[in-house]
């Protein structure tokens, strides 16, 4: 095993901004009429913001025109962004920091493969864009996750071939994603739902390179 780059997602990963979509959708829903539980969240994770409406549409029994669409979108993305302009470093999730300098120091190379189109956006508001070589978000890909794109694009992106890379994901998508792409999965979070990672850690808090490389063995 030669691991040369890691491709982190965003939301969930490096900032806890699952949170805020959440919030952003769940005050969708009840402007429609309905509730929306954190449980049919998790189907969100990882998925691109029409897909996303979608889903919450289906959830709620609404069939809408293209425009209202488009509009119901607009309106999620401004509540989201309302809380994304109060962010600062202090939600960058435990160990993130740490985790990323030992890369730059081991010359690891770091991409991120995001679905949000507001992932600059937020590696700027918590000062971290300045870690990523390279940045491939929602406004660079033309399919969602569990497509590989996102993936396939950050190792073209870095030009390391895909069986040396490790992908960081929140998302059951994100790690189908990964490993259709031929990388190597760690799942953040809870092994029930990510079951299909090489391997699962809680956070990034109390592991280094070593321990994340002896996990795939
Ligand atoms: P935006 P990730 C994803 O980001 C989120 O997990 C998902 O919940 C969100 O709908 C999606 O980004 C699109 O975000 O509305 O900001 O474009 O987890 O792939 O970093
Ligand atoms: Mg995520």
């Amino acid at each position: 095993m030669n691991i040369q780059a890691c491709i982190f997602d965003l939301d969930g990963v490096i900032v806890d901004t699952a949170k805020y979509h959440y919030k952003a959708w769940r005050k969708l829903a009840k402007s429609l009429g309905f509730d929306f539980t954190e449980a049919q969240n998790e189907q969100l994770k990882g998925v691109s913001r029409m897909e996303s409406l979608n889903i919450i549409l289906k959830i709620g029994n609404k069939i809408l025109d293209e425009a209202q669409k488009t509009a119901l979108a607009k309106q999620k993305n401004d509540w989201y962004l309302e809380q994304v302009a109060d962010m600062t470093s202090n939600e960058i999730l435990p160990g993130v920091v740490d985790f990323l300098n030992e890369l730059k120091a081991k010359n690891i190379r770091i991409a991120l493969g995001s679905a949000s189109k507001n992932a600059v956006l937020t590696l700027q508001k918590v000062n971290l864009l300045n870690y990523f070589e390279v940045v491939i978000d929602g406004t660079k890909t033309t399919r969602s996750k569990p497509d590989p794109q996102v993936f396939q694009l950050g190792a073209q992106g870095l030009g390391i071939p895909p069986e040396n890379c490790i992908v960081f994901e929140d998302a059951a998508k994100g790690v189908t994603a990964a490993r259709s792409a031929g990388m190597y999965a760690i799942g953040l979070g809870n092994l029930d739902e990510l079951a299909h990672a090489h391997a699962v850690i809680p956070s990034f808090e109390h592991v280094n390179f070593q321990r994340i490389v002896e996990l795939l063995y």
